[in-house]
């Protein structure tokens, strides 16, 4: 069905691979719109957690493609960066949690489009970078925007101004990831994270993940409304009686999503 992603799911979660061997999973347009096409059709209500990785061992995705932005015009490239980043944006919004399994390179579009999922696990040969600079442009698919936010302003001006790709463990040292794990385990332990959100009752996940990406850029007393009212929702759910009933009886309870 798509020439660039090979779709999986494992019971309410689902597992999106970048697949482009031949240029490092390397994002072009055509792998943007797949990821716009399956974003299109996701049911929220069947997956708890959606998995983003890159195919093979060495790259989780190399950037966007060199060899379709060498020749663009300024308004070529302001479209292809619009077409990106709001592809990013939507799995930044995208209701349930998603999880970017980091399997090797993470540079330019790579990193942007990591930093785009709300949790980023990674194996310890990963290497993450934005080095944009070193071919002429900036970061295009909102890099700017998302590494000052997760590393803060002075980091992320090095990264940025340098070009330097940084290994695993200095990823995990200055917060770009959350954690880093051998290659061998990187699918188990990713999946252990996305079983165990799935676990969780989802509506209440979903308004979680609601607010703090609201909540961002509210003053304090915005932000502080704003999860009040999502609190107060909680409580007209099934899930909230049915969970905290099984608590207080010492009973099992699973979620409905209800
Ligand atoms: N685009 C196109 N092709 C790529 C890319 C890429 N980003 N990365 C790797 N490839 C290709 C190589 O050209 C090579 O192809 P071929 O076999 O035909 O020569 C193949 O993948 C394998 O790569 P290498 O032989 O270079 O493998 P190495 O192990 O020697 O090196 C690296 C791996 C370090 C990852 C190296 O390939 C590299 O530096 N790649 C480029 C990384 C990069 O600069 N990424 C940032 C790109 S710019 C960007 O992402 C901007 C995002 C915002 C866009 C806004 C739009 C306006």
């Amino acid at each position: 069905m798509y020439e660039h992603l090979k779709i999986e799911e494992r019971g309410a979660i689902a597992i999106m691979t970048i697949s482009a061997p031949k240029s490092l999973n390397a994002l072009n347009s055509k792998i943007l719109s797949e990821i716009d096409q399956y974003l299109d059709g996701f049911d929220c209500d069947k997956y708890r957690c959606l998995v983003v990785t890159g195919d093979g061992e060495k790259s989780f995705v190399a950037g966007a493609d060199i060899s379709e932005m060498a020749g663009l015009n300024a308004a070529d490239g302001e479209a292809f960066g619009k077409r990106g980043a709001k592809v990013f944006r939507r799995l930044e919004t995208l209701p349930v949690p998603v999880i970017a399994a980091v399997n090797g390179f993470a540079l330019g579009g790579g990193c942007e489009l990591a930093m785009a999922c709300d949790i980023r696990i990674c194996s310890d040969n990963a290497k993450f970078g934005q080095p944009e600079v070193g071919l002429g442009i900036i970061p295009g698919f909102s890099g700017t925007v998302r590494l000052a936010r997760l590393v803060g302003m002075g980091m992320a001006k090095q990264l940025i101004y340098t070009g330097k790709a940084i290994r695993a463990d200095e990823a995990l040292r200055i917060g770009l990831v959350n954690a880093v794990v051998p290659q061998a385990e990187l699918m188990d332990k990713v999946m252990e994270m996305a079983d165990l959100i799935a676990k969780q009752a989802p509506l209440a996940v979903r308004a979680a993940k609601e607010c703090i990406n609201a909540e961002w850029d509210m003053d304090a007393d915005e932000a502080i409304a704003c999860e009040n009212r999502a609190f107060g929702e909680c409580f007209a759910t099934a899930d909230q009686k049915g969970g905290m009933r099984a608590f207080l009886d010492k009973s099992k309870y699973e979620f409905l999503g209800k």
